[in-house]
């Protein structure tokens, strides 16, 4: 198993939760802050840096480096959401250059393979020569909340786009079946996918699934929400509840504007994982 997996699926039982707020607002302070703010109630943070304005990149004391010390605080992986899609040779600086050096801070990171399996291998490379080092890792703070006993693994890790939420989109079964086919060549690289259910089925396979499109019902809402389970947003986002995608056997829901948008994102955070959790909980008794 990917050692993040081990890592993650450990994070899941001790603060009993599977979710991932994915930060989808445009200012780098702000979503820090929203880290800091849900940091207790999730267990992945996934991000879109070329969304963000004000974005620090000194590697030191920048917006990277502030995010990884939060995660070590308060427990949880970042993933960005780059959703890589072209050629080894390009997908490689945009990994590991650039303004956002993402390599240096996001422990996990996803990629599409409409352009072929060596995507894979260039991401795979560019990981393995980062280093493995943390940057700004912020012992006093980790130690503070117990996290000395846990070893964040110095490996990166990769979710392949196997399925997607959005309307009419072009990822058909014989697609997702050629990404798992792919994902089983880089078993020490791939953790796992970004799909509506779990794909794994053969016995060797121990893929995590993480599944966005995933909002409340407006009745479990603290504050009225415009999105319905089941329904699209105005550009073709299509969602479910959470309680429907853990029972489907996936294990981490993503949620993004359900929680960014809410007057209080701590407090929705913890609503979300309160529910993904309990059925979590109900799940092994259905599957027995
Ligand atoms: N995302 C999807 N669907 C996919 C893949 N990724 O929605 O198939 C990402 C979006 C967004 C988040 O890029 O950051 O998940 C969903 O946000 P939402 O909960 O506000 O719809």
């Amino acid at each position: 198993m990917h050692p993040l997996t081990s890592y993650l699926r450990r994070l899941i039982r001790h603060k009993r939760s599977n979710l991932c707020v994915s930060a989808d607002i445009t200012n780098a302070d702000e979503m820090l802050a929203l880290a800091r703010a849900v940091g207790p109630s999730i267990v992945v943070f996934k991000t879109h840096a070329d969304i963000l304005s004000g974005w620090d990149p000194d590697p030191v004391h920048g917006t990277g480096a502030k995010l990884a010390a939060i995660a070590r605080k308060y427990l949880f992986l970042v993933f960005e959401d780059r959703k890589f899609a072209d050629i080894g040779f390009t997908v490689q600086l945009q990994y590991a250059g650039g303004v956002h050096r993402i390599v240096d801070w996001a422990h996990i990171v996803n990629a599409h393979v409409i352009s072929g399996p060596d995507v894979v291998r260039a991401l795979q490379e560019a990981a393995d020569s980062w280093g493995g080092e943390e940057i700004n890792e912020d012992v006093g703070d980790a130690q503070e909340s117990g996290s000395d006993t846990w070893k964040l693994p110095s490996k990166r890790g990769l979710l392949l786009l196997a399925q997607m939420t959005s309307a009419g989109n072009f990822l058909n079964e014989e697609y997702t079946s050629n990404c798992v086919a792919i994902a089983r060549q880089y078993r020490e690289f791939v953790m796992g996918f970004i799909a509506l259910k779990p794909l794994n089925s053969q016995p060797e396979d121990d893929f995590i699934v993480m599944t966005p499109g995933c909002s409340l019902p407006p009745e479990e809402s603290l504050d009225d929400s415009e999105f319905v389970p089941g329904s699209e947003d105005a550009l073709g986002q299509q969602y479910v509840t959470p309680k429907e995608l853990i029972l489907r056997g996936c294990d981490i829901v993503i949620v993004g504007r359900g929680i960014c948008n809410a007057t209080d994102p701590s407090a929705k955070a913890e609503q979300y994982r309160g529910v993904a959790w309990q059925a979590y909980e109900e799940r092994p008794k259905l599957e027995s």
